[in-house]
């Protein structure tokens, strides 16, 4: 069957390896309770229309990385993303695909494969230096997100924490910029954004996880107190 015009004049103006991942990329379809349901092309797990006339949800995760100085690891999107170009966001977010290892739920083993394989891919962080078993999940969220109209999110995010001092080398195809910022420069970034700055544009799920969690899980991880705060049963639907 021919494609829909719509969905050719989305494709010829794609980046070429955007548009790869967006094909080869297969997604875990969830339920709101988080049961696996299916799988779906990430190139129709973030096409606005498909998303609301198939109630499409897909698993994801967004890794939030601290040096030992406490001070957390942010990048610039690529200005090629198809979804939120150029944006401020968390160290990495991506999501698990459907395959065995990152399908993978006993001690949320798939996410975490998931994580480590995008923070090679899109920062050039090597394996050894985020070990698997330094992932701290600490919590699950629920939202919608539109990013331009055609394009958009609605995932079950996996919000997962790790403290290490890695080597990075940011692959240009994701990422435009990293920088380290401390709790005090955050603020001073969101003030920025908030007041419209060219070029301070912010995530949407990041600003959800820092108006929700990150102050707070950023008090834990100063006192040591992390484990405290994990709560992996519940979905917080924002
Ligand atoms: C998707 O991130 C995941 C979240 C939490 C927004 P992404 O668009 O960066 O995915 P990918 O890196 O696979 O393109
Ligand atoms: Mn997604």
């Amino acid at each position: 069957m021919a494609k829909p015009i719509a969905y050719v004049d989305i494709d010829a103006s794609m980046d070429e390896v955007q548009r790869r991942l967006m094909f080869e990329d297969e997604c875990i379809l969830v339920d709101e309770q988080d049961n696996v349901v299916g799988h779906e092309s990430k190139y129709n797990c973030h096409l606005m229309e498909k998303i609301e006339s198939e109630n499409l949800l897909h698993r994801a995760f967004s890794v939030f990385l601290f040096n030992s100085k406490h001070e957390l690891l942010l990048q610039q999107r690529s200005a090629t993303k198809v979804t939120f170009p150029l944006v401020w966001t968390n160290t990495c977010c991506s999501h698990p695909l459907y395959r065995e290892s990152e399908l993978i739920d006993e001690n949320f083993l798939g996410v975490k494969n998931a994580a480590q394989r995008k923070l090679l891919d899109e920062l050039g962080i090597p394996a050894e230096d985020v070990p698997i078993e330094q992932f701290i999940p600490l919590g699950r969220m629920l939202y919608k997100a539109p990013s331009d109209g055609k394009w958009g999110e609605h995932e079950l995010d996996y919000l997962l924490f790790i403290v290490r001092d890695v080597k990075l080398l940011p692959n240009p195809d994701e990422v435009a910029d990293v920088k380290y910022v401390s709790r005090e420069q955050l603020q001073e970034l969101i003030k920025k954004a908030d007041a419209g700055e060219e070029g301070v544009k912010l995530s949407p799920w990041f600003r959800l996880v820092v108006d929700n969690f990150l102050m707070k899980w950023w008090d834990h991880l100063e006192k040591g107190t992390l484990a405290e705060a994990a709560d992996m049963k519940t979905i917080h639907r924002l």
